[in-house]
């Protein structure tokens, strides 16, 4: 006989979008474009005759621009956080065609990525060039100084304004030499709900706190670069962008299911804890289902004091723990979808040893779309 069944979790992704580009068909993909006259971005093979990526601009080519536009990837919903990710490589210019130098140095003028409404329709030179448009979220990577300072460097703005900025080096060409490596370098950039934004660049970590954030609806992607009298490769590639709706915040907004069902021996499962909803309605048949694009958290009590299971997500990965103490002899178990009655569900062994530390057993598991329904149960 099944001895327990402590704790189960529901969890279904509420990203409203969620978009990979790997350029790798060498295509455009579908609903992105290079808009704007004399755009002269392209995508094309990175050199190795294995992969293709964005270029929005190339060595040897001054006073050119390059703007690829993503368009919203949430149906104009808010989207209160988001995680994007891409990789980018800048450099390569030897000075030889684009002759201006600053620092001695040859390359300008670095590329950025503008998030926003208000994004130019159409790009031009410029517009935006490496310190972005529009009044959303912007990151940049600016690779020359037009004045005070302002670059070599990384930063991010918000509502027009610079709130982080990293100058890499008080030797500018240092600076300048470490965003112009010439080799495809990790970009990343997150946005919690409130506000939170962090830009991660080839290991380089800027933050800031966005004021007034609450999120962005129907915002567009444009990543903008030109060059000038000197010039650089300034491409990019494996774009995620990932947008989340309010309630799918993964650490904080669990959300509810505020029904109970009856106890344990018809198979029902007593709902409980949690905030806010689906609420009753959700719940079907003495089990239930669960619709709407939110995670979910879902108690069963049908043994108290015996282990819960808890979840977070940490890099694309799901994290489920529970306490170590009283849970010997429980496996962990998932199921796509719970059947009524219950004992119709079709449960598999989750094979990934625990990782035992503090008195807490975890696994990690790729977080995977759709539902996944996870319980401790001793055979
Ligand atoms: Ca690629
Ligand atoms: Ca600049
Ligand atoms: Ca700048």
């Amino acid at each position: 006989m099944r001895a327990s069944l402590c704790a189960l979790w529901l969890f279904v992704p509420g990203r409203l979008g969620a978009q990979e580009f790997g350029f790798n068909d060498c295509m455009l993909p579908p609903g992105t474009s290079f808009p704007g006259a004399g755009n002269a971005g392209r995508i094309a093979d990175d050199g190795t005759g294995t992969n293709c990526c964005v270029h929005l601009t190339d060595v040897n080519q001054g006073g050119s621009f390059g703007v690829f536009f993503v368009p919203d990837q949430a149906a104009g919903n808010n989207v209160d956080h988001v995680h994007m990710h891409w990789r980018s490589l800048v450099g390569g210019d030897n000075g030889r065609v684009c002759t201006a130098t600053q620092f001695d140095r040859p390359g300008a003028d670095g590329y950025s990525m503008s998030w926003g409404t208000d994004l130019p329709n159409p790009p031009g030179y410029g517009n935006p060039g490496e310190e972005g448009a529009g009044t959303g979220l912007i990151v940049t990577v600016d690779t020359f100084d037009n004045g005070g300072g302002e670059a070599p460097g990384l930063e991010i703005k918000w509502k027009g304004s610079r709130v982080a900025f990293d100058n890499i080096n008080a030797d500018q060409g240092l600076a300048k030499d470490f965003l112009r490596k010439g080799v495809f370098v990790e970009a990343d950039v997150t946005v919690d709900v409130s506000g939170n934004a962090t830009f991660t660049y080839d290991g380089r970590v800027l933050t800031a706190t966005l004021a007034g954030w609450s999120g962005i609806a129907g915002g567009s992607f444009m990543f903008g670069s030109r060059t000038g009298g000197a010039c650089d490769n300034q491409w990019i590639d494996d774009l995620v962008i990932t947008a989340f709706g309010p309630g799918s915040d993964f650490k904080l907004d669990w959300f509810a299911v505020a029904a109970g069902g009856g106890d344990s021996s018809g198979g029902d499962f007593k709902l409980s804890a949690t905030i806010g909803q689906p609420d009753a309605g959700n719940v079907a048949g003495g089990d239930f289902a669960i619709t709407g694009g939110f995670w979910s958290i879902l108690t069963v009590s049908e043994t108290p004091g015996a282990p819960s299971l808890n979840v977070s997500l940490a890099e694309g990965s799901v994290i489920i723990s529970w306490p170590d103490s009283g849970s010997a002899g429980f496996d962990l178990e998932e199921t796509a979808a719970l059947a009524n009655p219950s004992a119709n569900t079709l449960w598999t062994t989750v094979n990934v040893t625990p990782t035992a530390n503090n008195g807490t057993k975890s696994v990690r598991l790729p977080l995977a779309a759709g539902n996944r329904f996870y319980r401790l149960h001793k055979p």
